[in-house]
């Protein structure tokens, strides 16, 4: 089918599965169109709950996630899940044990998996995860679940996507508690020890705790850091709401049998009640998009300007900086004065930015 954007974003809002599978293709290869179909989605956005799963490979994320999904589905919620491994480049093993582990939920029209292991092309892989969430929601599922490899930026990234995010940890993956490790603590706001049905389970159970009480020493301060650690740009903080704690629950699970889903899924509807009371909804959405546009301006400036100036010219700044006969800051300000997209004499420490 040869689909005009209008009506492949119509035909997913109807439910089109294969609209849907081929809106998720523009958005995820940076086709042509995509632009067009971010505009025409993005309306019907916001009314999916998105959760993200995290955590090292191997942890039980893809088997949390279908225990989770049967029990959403026999709630009557219809659930799209997006599983990115950008570990795993193409076809990779991680995306094949996905299909095995979701396979119980392949013949259901209230369910749809789509694996992801690009790295995005334009903007990395957030964006481009945040866009096929977005489709997800624009196609009417309830929740929307984004599993994601925990390595490095990628686990920071979900954090700013979703709703809730989950950390998975597993018993005897290493001497350190992973998420200790990675410093991802700070972005939970549930954290799961699957696998409990391993030796070792209480004791990692028992080290989240001990970090939890480190990472949460008073309740506003605690809060704070929590979100404040999220953030990878700074951006002037947004307006202080006084928003309520949360303090992340550690839940025991033992994926396959289904031990402990149900804990998982009174602690997301708990945290969801939370993020949706008080306000805190509101707060938010707003942090996650005044994130996003930042980021997102300022990836389209650094675009805007490789296309301007040669590189040719940013080499011979950088022959400069290391000669050190210019400072980085002057090197980025000639290069963007080049660029045409500021005027010469700009000044970004003056208080008129002129
Ligand atoms: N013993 C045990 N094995 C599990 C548990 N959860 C998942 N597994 C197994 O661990 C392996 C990795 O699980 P998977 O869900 O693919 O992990 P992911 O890489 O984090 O998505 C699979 O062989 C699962 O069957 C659990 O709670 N206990
Ligand atoms: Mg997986």
């Amino acid at each position: 089918v040869k689909w005009t954007v209008g009506a492949l974003a119509e035909a997913l809002a109807a439910g089109d599965r294969r609209a849907l599978a081929r809106g998720l293709s523009i958005a995820e290869d940076e086709m042509p169109g995509k632009p067009a179909l971010m505009r025409q989605v993005f309306p019907a956005t916001g009314h999916a709950w998105i959760l993200g799963v995290t955590g090292a490979p191997g942890t039980g994320k893809s088997s949390l996630v279908s225990a989770l999904t049967g029990v959403y589905r026999s709630r009557g919620h219809t659930v799209g899940i997006l599983a990115v491994d950008p570990t795993s480049p193409f076809s990779g093993g991680a995306i094949l044990g996905d299909r095995i582990r979701m396979r119980e939920h392949s013949g259901d029209a209230g369910v749809f998996i789509r694996s992801m292991a690009t790295r995005g092309s334009l903007g990395g892989l957030a964006w481009t995860t945040r866009d096929c969430v977005r489709i997800l929601d624009a196609a009417g599922f309830d929740l929307v679940i984004v599993e994601t490899v925990g390595a490095g930026q990628s686990e920071v990234d979900i954090a700013r996507t979703a709703h809730t995010t989950i950390v998975v940890e597993a018993p005897g993956l290493g001497d350190d508690v992973q998420a200790i490790k990675a410093g991802i603590l700070e972005i939970a706001d549930i954290l799961v020890v699957n696998k409990s049905d391993r030796p070792g389970a209480m004791q990692t159970v028992r080290a989240l705790k001990a970090m939890l009480e480190l990472g949460h020493p008073s309740p506003r301060e605690g809060l704070v850091r929590h979100h404040g650690q999220a953030m990878r740009v700074e951006a002037p903080a947004p307006a202080t709401t006084e928003a309520p704690l949360w303090i992340p629950p550690v839940i025991q699970t033992v994926a396959p049998e289904g031990s402990g889903i149900d804990d998982l899924v009174a602690a997301i509807d708990a945290h969801r009640d939370h993020v949706n009371g008080q306000g805190a909804r509101a707060a938010q959405e707003g942090r996650l998009l005044r994130e996003e546009l930042i980021d997102r301006l300022s990836q389209s400036i650094l675009r805007y300007v490789m296309t301007r100036v040669p590189a040719t010219e940013i080499d011979a700044r950088l022959e400069m900086v290391r000669n050190r006969r210019m400072d980085p800051q002057a090197a980025v300000r000639h290069i963007l004065a080049d660029s045409g997209i500021i005027t010469e004499g700009f000044d970004e420490f003056s208080r008129d930015g002129g």
